[in-house]
């Protein structure tokens, strides 16, 4: 990004009133749990499980209870493994969303009203039917490797830019 780039991107930024929300993917060797939204924001999407962080709520507070509500499932570790900002043409929200990793989890994966969970190969990934940026990102997830991004959509199927980064820390 050329420092032009990266001041646009800042004032962009601010001009968008920013919403918290979290994404928790659970991990086994060699698979990944997903669930089908079923309703909503995504609806039709594979997805990690995760939602908008409540008032007075911690974001990995809000990551777990939404793992919980949405899967059935608790975990004792949840790393923290990236950050996504979303901007939608057109909107003045921008999403922020805290991504998170578990590799142990108590409980079976258990259909909710909004989501359908499945166990994924790693190398099978629906990413046809998933947000157009996880093919990007995920990679990195699944090698634990930490990464900032910003995606700029036009809808929901097209990414106009996006930048994405690995970091050491979040
Ligand atoms: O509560 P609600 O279901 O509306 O929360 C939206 C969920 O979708 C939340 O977990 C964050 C997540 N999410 C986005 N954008 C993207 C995206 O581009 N890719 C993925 N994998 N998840 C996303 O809001």
């Amino acid at each position: 990004m050329t420092p032009r780039e990266f001041t646009n991107w800042v004032e962009v930024g601010e001009m968008l009133s920013p919403k918290l929300l979290t994404l928790v993917l659970v991990v086994q060797p060699g698979k990944v749990l997903l669930g089908m939204k079923k309703r909503g924001f995504g609806v039709g999407r594979w997805n990690g499980f995760g939602g908008k962080v409540q008032a007075g709520e911690t974001i990995e507070c809000a990551a777990r209870r939404e793992l919980l509500e949405e899967s059935g499932l608790t975990v004792d570790a949840l790393e923290k493994i990236g950050n996504i900002k979303f901007e939608f043409v057109g909107e003045t929200q921008l999403l922020d969303v805290h991504v998170f990793r578990a590799d142990a989890y108590n409980g079976e994966p258990t259909e909710s009203d909004e989501m359908r969970p499945q166990w994924f190969e790693c190398d099978k990934i629906p990413f046809s039917q998933m947000w157009p940026d996880d093919i990007l990102w995920f990679p990195l997830l699944l090698q634990r490797k930490k990464f900032v991004g910003y995606f700029k959509f036009q809808g929901h199927d097209t990414i106009l830019s996006h930048t994405l980064n690995e970091v050491e820390e979040l």
